[in-house]
């Protein structure tokens, strides 16, 4: 178990820091021929890789057997991941749920679309406020071309199953933002009941007590079935709303988890249950891909919006959980399976984050980028073929916005900033500009702040997250709140916000 394997044996058990095999067939060749249709496979001749984009809510790293959990049984996903290369420093964009779909779907950091948060920035108690927050947008700008709409212009069917989040107009909706199908998205961050009636329109309801997991997979296995003798390649994007809370699972899966051993903190019954109907359904529509055969034309992709939820699980030896820029609230799971073009068995330590699907999905489909909209992400399609590394760079993180937690300071997270350099990571909170730095490479849970030691590293990394947000025009918030007081302690002032989902 990580928490009492060394941090040594833990890294190299899954794998970080595994070099990438040397370059064997250029990228261009590989490219052309994701283009060009499969050469193998019994997909109609010619058609393009199909994907589903499997994308689980609030899961944390450590929340899946392959990842090392022996609490959690996720056989269906475990085997995907031997199928496949396992990530292990993928990151999403945000530390909780909207910012990181509106990066996926933009293919932009925060900054560009201003989704920075669920709901308001300005969350938690306003007297212990500081600042004022930047104001947040709750709905993906229309104008932005979408990655379903990249997709279905190059001639993709593109559906969508589960949540959206991103907006649920005329305007905003999946069906207005590039999905041909839309079953269950809506503006909603998570399902008023995981049994039906959902009391969601835009998903009819099921018999009383069908569950929504279950209902989901088999949308998607519809989906599937129509599309097995169709000239189009197709976009399938599953944003699960498993394993958001409320914490709901079907009795007899939660009654299993009851007798299992703790393994640290993951000992939650019913949420190890709703994990288990999640692999259920993924084992599912992974079996009909293969009973359709198109399974080898298929790439799959599997990834989490943000990290695991304080109190409801662990994702030690990760520092921190969903709502906060340590590594805990953003690194994620992630598997990538492409038969005859990603290795069974492959691992990845080079980090990727969220924004770099859309110009990977580009890639892949041999579809044109949108004109005149700027990609802030790279494909990493040259990761998952093992034929090149990806050019050094800097990734960064933008929350301009306050999180109200449960613990002892009384948040998740203040408005705060982050970059990751090489091995080197470093936070900067806007109430005081105060930094934090830690060597990811010797210190993956973040326990020794080298920022004092290491000024001039500090400075470095610091001076490149201050140039990345001069160019996407990110906002500080420096405007003091006039509600602040000093005096006021967590928990029992006025305007204490009631920890809120999402
Ligand atoms: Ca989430």
């Amino acid at each position: 178990m990580p928490n009492r394997m060394s941090r040594r044996s833990f890294i190299k058990t899954i794998g970080l820091g595994v070099g990438l095999g040397a370059a064997g067939t250029s990228l261009a060749v590989r490219v052309v021929r994701a283009a060009a249709g499969p050469a193998a496979g019994a997909a109609p001749a010619g058609r393009r890789p199909n994907i589903v984009f499997i994308l689980i809510d609030d899961m944390g790293w450590r929340d899946v057997g392959f990842m090392g959990s022996k609490f959690y049984l996720t056989p269906n996903i475990d085997r995907l991941a031997s199928q496949g290369m396992v990530f292990t420093r993928a990151y999403a964009n945000g530390p909780n749920c909207a910012p990181t779909r509106a990066c996926l779907m933009s293919g932009q950091y925060t900054p560009r679309h201003g989704v920075y948060t669920v709901g308001t920035s300005e969350r938690g108690q306003a007297s212990r406020r500081k600042l004022i927050p930047t104001k947040n947008t709750t709905t993906l700008n229309p104008k932005i071309v979408t990655l379903a709409e990249s997709l279905k212009s190059a001639g993709y069917v593109t559906a969508m199953m589960g949540k959206w989040h991103l907006g649920g107009d005329a305007e905003t909706c999946p069906e207005a933002q590039g999905f041909d199908v839309n079953v269950g998205g809506t503006a909603a961050g998570n399902p008023s009941s995981y049994f039906s009636p959902y009391r969601n329109p835009k998903l009819p309801d099921g018999p009383k007590g069908e569950y929504l997991t279950d209902r989901l997979t088999d949308e998607a296995i519809k989906f599937l079935d129509a599309q097995r003798d169709s000239a189009k390649p197709f976009f399938l994007y599953l944003p699960e709303y498993a394993v958001h809370t409320p914490l709901q699972a079907k009795a007899d899966k939660t009654e299993k988890y009851k007798s299992r051993p703790a393994d640290g903190g993951q000992q939650n019954p019913t949420y190890a249950a709703m994990i288990e109907s999640t692999d259920d359904g993924i084992g599912r529509i992974l079996g009909r891909l293969d009973e359709l055969k198109l399974a080898e034309n298929t790439l799959v992709i599997f990834f989490s919006d943000n990290g695991g939820v304080g109190g409801i699980t662990s994702n030690a030896p990760l520092r921190g959980a969903k709502g906060m820029l340590y590594e805990g609230g953003i690194r994620e799971p992630m598997i990538v399976r492409w038969p005859g073009k990603v290795k069974p068995g492959s691992r990845c330590g080079q980090a990727v984050i969220g924004i770099d699907f859309y110009p990977t999905f580009l890639e892949v489909a041999g579809a044109p980028a949108p004109a005149g909209q700027v990609l802030d992400g790279v494909s990493i399609v040259s990761l998952m073929t093992e034929t090149k590394p990806l050019e050094p760079r800097a990734i960064f993180w933008h929350f301009p916005c306050y999180l109200e937690g449960s613990g002892q300071t009384g948040w998740r997270t203040t408005p705060a900033g982050a970059v990751q350099m090489g091995d080197f990571k470093l936070i900067e909170f806007f109430e005081d500009s105060h930094v934090e730095l830690y060597n990811l490479a010797d210190d993956i849970g973040e326990t020794k702040d080298l920022a004092a030691a290491m000024p001039d590293k500090a400075r470095e990394v610091r001076e490149a997250m201050l140039a990345w947000r001069k160019r996407v025009n990110a906002p500080v918030p420096t405007e003091p709140n006039p509600q602040y007081d000093p005096t006021a302690a967590p928990g029992n002032a006025k305007g204490k916000g009631k920890a809120k989902a999402g």
